[in-house]
């Protein structure tokens, strides 16, 4: 009957279908999926979380292939149309299979500025890609093997049939929708993925390794343009700027620190109200942050009331960029990421090193792709970067996602410490104390309780501030043990808010205010982060309430250090310096703080009352006015200097780096050959202490340990949930 054999026709072959051209594109597709997932949870660590990332990732190789791919459909010409796709296909598989090559000894993904990279490391690489290669590659070789295996049966067969055009451009279609959604349900995953960047990881879990090659070469062609219409030039009026601003060293501190070793403590979204601060629950106090308090009051501190962080979109990466650079993160989006692998920079450990012969080094429990760290830090001159992968294994029990629990992760930071030549220029990442808090704290850490307000945010602040205080105590200790204590000096900063601007109101009560009242210049005051310096067996310190900010660090602990600030072109200044300036500018639309006056959300206050002025007068407006001149050139002067890359033109003492020379990997081996070489002249703690490790002195009491059972019926409800979903752990900070 005519209506069966229509069902016949109509009814799905498989064998048939495969056949067609179609069938061949879907094929291809099918593989390179397989091979990228084989990829993605065999040879890359993409760090996912939770079955929403792990769903993201399963799909997103999809996509793209099937737009490259299915171009080929366009071509009517049989043997062009197998010769294109197959072409196609090759070109993903290589570029997969390469990155999977690349990913083990660098652990990220080949960026544009890798391809461009200079001929040493390629040549390197070329070598060193024979060395990588592992009996498991095979499996990316499969469908090549079954390949050889059907040509060699007669098994292959062409479709010489075109394929109609209509539906060529369905096909394409449907994949550009695919992308669509797919990158639609990245933004929800991570707001702001493409605007901030955050880390290659993050891009490729996300989107795929074609996408993220798209995104890194308009990255760089913005960066490039920027950079090629820069000229020496430039330079002149950035100069201009810096030397008029700035600020001669304050005698009675120039030198205090000389020849010491620098150890900064960032303190992740930690704001200065918590200094001090008592929670009360159930008619009980408890003081959430006692020894960054004791620190706060001891004479052996210069400790600031009036320091404000000056992040925007980088959040702690901007941080980062501020304190060691003393130039200020973008406008829009991270400077180390888009920036950090290619600039020329002059920061803290390059300097360090210069001045004084600082070994550098850098410790952080997450991994060390996230804000481009692990090349941003070679530009800077980190000698050493000990990121998750040099720690204990994260599991749900002692990390979260954004990496190991600062006790966790300081404990496992000694071992490498203690091989450091001394002085040491070092930073320890902490990171616990980090949105969403509490969800971060299981196990014996729980105990410090929880707020009670709507807002379970607020409420769990505290608890791990009280957990990041107790982890920098343990390791002061430990410091204090080996007897290096003394010959440091200690910097505490905050790297940015923590409590976001939309959430103050219901912190309001908890700072005896209300919600009701709440304003902008409450949210402007609480823009203040700790910044503490602490030189132990100094005696004339105290509390100091000059307004200052994140860019000024540099400059300050240069002079403290005895360097001079004014040969690097930096756009902060000496906050100990009586020609400091007292003008806080920020990235936010024209706010600034200064002691007299601050502009935030668009109005303007009195900085000491909280008194808005609505119709300021002639001469007000006079001043308001220099302010805002003065910070957007200092906003400006660093931007040109970010963005046209201008440190390249800046002719000074300091040599240049050669960033390819620094590698983050086998550091142990690297240490501790230093230290045989240099015998009994090696100054590191190990050697200092006649050979023997320094680890076992590291002790990190639980909060159970330390108080008993004192907060009773105070329990952390998220402590039995430590695997977080990442939808509920991401926030939108836009503020
Ligand atoms: C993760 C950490 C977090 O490594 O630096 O960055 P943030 O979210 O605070 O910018
Ligand atoms: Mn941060």
């Amino acid at each position: 009957m005519y209506e069966e054999s229509i069902l016949k026709k109509t009814k799905f072959n498989l064998k048939e279908f495969l056949r067609t051209r179609l069938g061949y594109i879907l094929t291809l597709v099918f593989i390179y999926w397989l091979k990228t997932l084989w990829a993605y949870f065999i040879d890359f660590n993409l760090d996912t979380k939770g079955f929403y990332q792990n769903f993201i990732a399963l799909i997103n190789p999809i996509p793209v292939a099937l737009l490259l791919i299915g171009i080929a459909l366009y071509i009517k010409n049989s043997k062009a149309f197998y010769i294109v796709s197959s072409f196609l296909y090759l070109l993903l598989f290589v570029w997969l299979f390469s990155n999977s090559i690349y990913y083990r000894e660098f652990t990220d993904y080949i960026s544009i500025s890798t391809i461009m990279a200079s001929s040493s490391v390629s040549a390197g690489l070329g070598e060193a890609a024979v060395k990588l290669f592992r009996i498991t590659d095979l499996v990316y070789f499969i469908d090549f093997f079954l390949l050889i295996y059907l040509s060699i049966r007669k098994k292959i067969h062409f479709d010489s049939k075109a394929f109609n055009k209509r539906a060529g451009f369905a096909v394409t279609a449907l994949s550009i929708m695919l992308f669509s959604a797919n990158l639609f349900l990245a933004e929800i995953d991570r707001p702001e993925l493409l605007s901030r960047g955050f880390s290659n990881t993050y891009i490729v879990r996300a989107l795929g390794l074609p996408a993220f090659l798209g995104y890194n070469a308009n990255q760089t062609y913005s960066a490039h343009r920027d950079r090629s219409e820069a000229s020496a030039k430039d330079l002149e009026p950035v100069q201009a700027y810096i030397d008029q601003n700035y600020a001669a060293p304050n005698n009675q501190f120039y030198g205090k620190a000389k020849g010491r070793n620098v150890i900064y403590v960032h303190l992740e979204s930690l704001q200065q109200f918590i200094i001090d601060y008592k929670l009360k629950v159930d008619g009980k106090e408890y003081e959430v942050t006692p020894f960054l308090n004791s620190l706060y009051h001891s004479k052996s501190s210069l400790s600031f009331s009036n320091f404000f962080h000056q992040v925007k979109a980088g959040k702690t990466s901007d941080a980062e960029t501020m304190l060691e650079n003393s130039l200020f993160g973008l406008n829009q989006g991270s400077f180390m990421v888009q920036y950090g692998s290619s600039n020329t920079q002059q920061a803290a450990p390059h300097i360090l090193a210069e001045n004084g012969d600082y070994t550098s080094a850098v410790f952080h429990g997450n991994s060390g792709s996230f804000w481009n760290r692990n090349n941003t830090y070679k530009q800077w001159g980190y000698d050493y970067f000990f990121d998750q992968s040099y720690f204990s294994t994260p599991t749900a029990e002692n990390s979260f996602q954004y990496g190991l629990n600062d006790k966790i992760m300081l404990a496992d930071s000694i071992q490498y410490l203690e091989r450091m030549q001394q002085p040491f220029y070092t930073k320890l990442l902490l990171v616990s104390h980090h949105y969403p808090y509490t969800t971060s704290l299981s196990g014996d850490e729980v105990g410090f309780p929880l707020a009670n307000t709507n807002d379970q945010t607020i409420n769990g602040y505290f608890a791990t501030a009280n957990y990041l205080d107790a982890s920098i105590k343990a390791f002061f200790d430990y410091l204090k043990a080996t007897g290096v204590y003394d010959n440091s000096i200690f910097i505490l900063y905050g790297d940015h808010y923590g409590i976001s601007n939309s959430r103050n109101p219901n912190l309001a009560p908890l700072l005896g205010k209300s919600s009701e009242t709440w304003t902008d210049y409450d949210n402007a005051m609480l823009q203040r982060v700790p910044y503490i310096i602490y030189i132990p067996g100094m005696t004339d310190g105290g509390i100091i309430d000059t307004f200052g900010g994140q860019i000024d660090a540099l400059p300050t602990l240069e002079h403290l250090l005895g360097i001079d600030s004014r040969q690097y072109l930096q756009v902060g200044q000496d906050i100990l310096s009586p020609d400091h300036n007292q003008i806080v500018a920020t990235r936010t639309n024209g706010a600034f703080i200064t002691p007299k006056y601050t502009r935030y959300a668009g109005k303007l206050y009195y900085t000491a009352t909280g008194e808005e002025i609505t119709n300021p007068d002639e001469s007000t407006q006079a001043e308001v006015e220099k302010i805002m001149n003065a910070a957007s050139a200092q906003l400006a002067a660093s931007d040109a200097i970010q963005t046209g890359d201008l440190i390249r033109f800046k002719k000074n003492d300091l040599p240049p780096l050669d960033s390819s020379k620094i590698s983050y990997l086998h550091s142990m081996n690297a240490l501790t050959s230093i230290e045989e070489e240099l015998g009994d002249k090696s100054t590191s703690i190990y050697s200092k202490n006649g050979k023997k490790s320094t680890v076992d002195l590291f002790h990190a009491p639980s909060y159970l340990e330390l108080h008993g059972n004192k907060s009773e019926g105070a329990t952390n409800p998220s402590s039995d949930s430590t695997t977080t979903t990442s939808t509920t752990t991401t926030e939108k900070q836009t503020d």
